[in-house]
């Protein structure tokens, strides 16, 4: 089985794909995408991708489906090819809890780890100078989220219960640049034993490190 990635390397959405991929042993071709080009935004792209964005899915082996969003193409994964991973549980009360952490990555983690992200790694990469204001708030605002967290699973082993799903896998790219960008202390810290138990595991999945320094 092997589906095509078009995507970037090191963009934290290809990655995300990459590492559901891996957990659920899918191989897949990644087709590189030109930024410096500006493909993401060429006309022949956008037909696939109508937001100019990486990364995109096509499965040959399923009558050439195609999907966009990185989150999305991780549930399709699962359940196309990879349910039994439990990544997705079945079980309706289980279904919801992990809908709840899915909703709680992208609402309460990611519009922070983004950000910081951006303005200390990407926006240096695209020599725009990083908003050292905008900065300093959000690693405030993910520290204060990340205590909410650290309730969580002080209470469960995983932020959807006991059995890893694939809301833990979601926080895996921008948690790893986030850790890797002189932010470290917020996943990994003695006042946060939880969070760091969590962290240290998820990163350590053979899954991530396949990809964590590209896709
Ligand atoms: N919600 C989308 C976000 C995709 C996204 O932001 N991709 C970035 C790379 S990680 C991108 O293509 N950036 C270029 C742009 O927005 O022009 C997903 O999860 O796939």
């Amino acid at each position: 089985m092997t589906i095509h990635i078009y995507g970037v390397t090191f963009s934290t959405c290809t990655r995300r794909v990459a590492a559901v991929a891996k957990e659920v042993g899918v191989e897949y071709v990644l087709h590189p995408i030109d930024f410096s080009k500006g493909e993401h935004k060429a006309p022949a792209f956008l037909e696939h991708q109508p937001f100019g964005q990486v990364p995109y899915i096509v499965d040959d082996a399923n009558d050439n489906f195609e999907l966009y969003e990185s989150r999305a193409i991780g549930r399709y994964l699962v359940q196309q090819y990879g349910a039994k991973s439990g990544l997705i549980p079945t079980d309706a009360k289980k279904l919801a809890k992990f809908e709840q952490a899915a909703s709680v990555e992208a609402s309460n983690f990611d519009v922070h780890a983004a950000t910081i992200a951006f303005e200390k790694v990407f926006a240096p990469m695209l020599g725009l100078t990083a908003n050292e204001e905008t900065l300093a708030k959000h690693v405030g605002l993910l520290n204060a989220k990340l205590e909410a967290y650290e309730v969580i699973l002080s209470k469960s082993k995983y932020l959807a219960g006991d059995e890893i799903t694939l809301a833990d896998i979601f926080h895996l790219p921008y948690g790893y640049v986030v850790a890797n960008a002189g932010f470290a202390d917020t996943l990994v810290n003695e006042k946060r034993p939880n969070v760091t138990r969590w962290w240290n595991e998820i990163v350590s999945r053979p899954a991530w490190q396949a990809v964590k320094d590209g896709a």
